[in-house]
């Protein structure tokens, strides 16, 4: 299975990475460069095998992606709670407040003029994709402009996005972690990936990420007549946090199953059109959960 290549990483992480304090403190096993090559083309993708991985709250993201929303308020009535840790540490910073998690979220959730103050990443994913600003004032979407290349010329070297604005990183929770995703269109009519992460979180982040590019990749495929073909992850710092040494030992001693499948149900009139709804995963048997705490 194409799981071994995603354990064979976190096992040489965990062997021979580089150990050093990183910025939150916690302290990282770390190599530099990796890649995983998985093949879509026959339904199956990446939804880890050897923990279960809550595959709706990463394709929700990246939906909520898609909108050009930077605000969690949206992703919490979704339900999904994977963001709220950075404007909740900049809340306790900033009121000195020491409000719990469930609270803040659920503030933010009823109370639009709180999320609006606080429930805001800045300009990350969602408005770099959707509305990238120019000097000369004009907005561009690269989304709208990928899929346009992919109907009207698949054979371009220039199908990509950006989520690295240098000039706007300093307003930004988080600088962009899955930073460039570039398409290819074969002959054929399959459509490939390469995802760029200059960093990532192998125990907790990565899982995210590959579904999450699946499901873009797939989002794109429908929407330009392709099929999906091969998602590519390129990482440039890949590390283990030192609290996710145990997690990622008692994973490594897990045997992975086969992929499940992941498709959609519906033909979305366009890139903007998809629901949670429209992805089926089939075939999912996965190990435990693993429970680990996120580095902020
Ligand atoms: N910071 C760090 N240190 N690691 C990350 O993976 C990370 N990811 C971010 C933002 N900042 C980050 C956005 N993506 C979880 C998964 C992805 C994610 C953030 C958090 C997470 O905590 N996953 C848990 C719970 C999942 C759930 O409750 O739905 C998991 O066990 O997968
Ligand atoms: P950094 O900005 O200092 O690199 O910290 C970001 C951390 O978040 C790092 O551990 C990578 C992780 N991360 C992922 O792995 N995937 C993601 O999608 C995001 C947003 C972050």
């Amino acid at each position: 299975t194409q799981e071994f290549q995603y354990l064979d990483l976190v096992a040489d992480v965990l062997d021979r990475g580089d150990e050093r304090i990183d910025r939150t403190g916690v302290g990282t096993r770390s190599l530099f460069g990796a890649m995983t090559r998985f093949d879509l083309s026959k339904g199956q993708v990446p939804i880890l095998t050897t923990k279960r991985v809550y595959w709706k709250p990463a394709v929700k993201e990246m939906l909520w992606f898609l909108t050009g929303d930077t605000n969690i308020q949206s992703l919490l009535r979704e339900d999904v709670r994977i963001w709220s840790d950075w404007p909740l540490a900049t809340y306790r910073r900033e009121t000195g407040e020491q409000i719990d998690q469930l609270t803040f979220e659920q503030r933010i959730v009823e109370d639009d003029a709180f999320a609006a103050r606080w429930g805001d990443l800045g300009p990350v994913y969602g408005k770099q994709w959707r509305r990238w600003l120019g000097s000369d004032g004009s907005e561009h979407d690269q989304i709208a402009t990928l899929v346009d290349t992919l109907k009207t010329n698949p054979a371009s070297r220039r199908m990509l996005f950006h989520g690295w604005n240098v000039a706007e990183l300093g307003q930004m929770a988080l600088p962009p972690c899955h930073m460039v995703y570039q398409y290819h269109v074969t002959s054929d009519g399959r459509l490939n990936c390469l995802l760029f992460q200059r960093s990532v979180d192998l125990l907790l982040g990565a899982p995210f990420n590959f579904v999450g590019a699946t499901a873009l990749q797939l989002m794109l495929a429908q929407q330009a007549g392709l099929t999906p073909g091969e998602l590519v992850w390129v990482a440039g710092d890949a590390h283990l946090y030192l609290n996710h040494l145990d997690q990622a030992r008692e994973q490594l001693s897990r045997e992975p199953r086969a992929f499940p499948t992941m498709r959609l149900i519906r033909h979305a009139d366009s890139i903007d059109d998809y629901r949670i709804g429209d992805f089926v995963v089939e075939g999912y048997d996965p190990h435990p959960a693993i429970k680990a705490d996120v580095a902020v």
